[in-house]
């Protein structure tokens, strides 16, 4: 049988976190906003967008639409020189070879992430070519817990939702995924990731034999 496997990408294949940090931190600061590591764990998953918003709320800044948009712009600017750096060597443990058991079992791969980057990050650690379809932020109107990017994903592989597992790190991803019924898979922390269906530390806990039991199994 043929399950659609959709992959988040920051915080499951790599972790990006780090330079959304020092980006949104640069900016913060420039802004008079302090901002924090725990704060920046509050966006993961969420839209840029709706990451300025949410730091702008936590300074109590208010500032003009234009001045919202020449933020945006120079926050992605200074994290994109950062993930030009980026090389396969950022690719988190065992990703590479749960894709390609997936592919030997002829499953359909495909990513579904919040971010407008994330082909250029795909291409940079070179996995593009192993996804089947790619949904991201430039394909999406609204943002995790709607399903929408997964819905987009799970059509695109001509697969019914209920036949998709999801691999998730933001609790928003994880919520998303159980609205349509797709089995959610939580990369990361047990106690913040609990509403998923299975949590893992990361891709080295996965193994084969539970990939098999995924491949033939339904959400009950
Ligand atoms: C990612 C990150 C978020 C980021 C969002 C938008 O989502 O987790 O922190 O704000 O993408 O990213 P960009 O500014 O590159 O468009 P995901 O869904 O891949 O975890
Ligand atoms: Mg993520």
């Amino acid at each position: 049988m043929k399950k659609g496997f959709i992959f988040d990408l920051d915080g499951v294949i790599v972790d990006t976190a780090k330079y959304h940090f020092l980006a949104w931190q640069n900016l913060a600061n420039s802004l008079g906003i302090s901002f924090t590591h725990e704060q920046n764990e509050q966006l993961k998953g969420v839209s840029r967008v709706r990451s300025l918003e949410k730091i702008l709320e936590w300074g109590n800044v208010s500032i003009s639409q234009e001045k919202f948009t020449q933020l945006m712009s120079e926050k992605n600017e200074e994290y994109l020189k950062y993930i030009s750096k980026m090389d396969t060597k950022e690719i988190l443990p065992d990703v590479p070879k749960v894709l390609e058991y997936l592919q030997a079992k002829r499953q359909l791969i495909a990513l579904g992430s919040a971010s407008k980057n994330a082909r250029a990050i795909l291409e940079k650690v070179k996995l593009y070519n192993r996804f089947h379809t790619i949904v991201d932020g430039t394909n999406v109107s609204k943002a995790k817990p709607d399903p929408e990017v997964f819905l987009i994903g799970a059509k695109q592989l001509g697969v019914s939702p209920k036949n998709c597992i999801v691999f998730e790190d933001s609790v928003a991803g994880v919520q998303a995924a159980n609205t349509v019924d797709m089995i959610s898979i939580g990369i990361g922390d047990k106690n913040i990731l609990h509403e998923a269906d299975y949590v893992f530390k990361d891709f080295t806990e996965i193994g084969e034999d539970f990939v098999n039991q995924l491949i033939i199994t339904k959400k009950v």
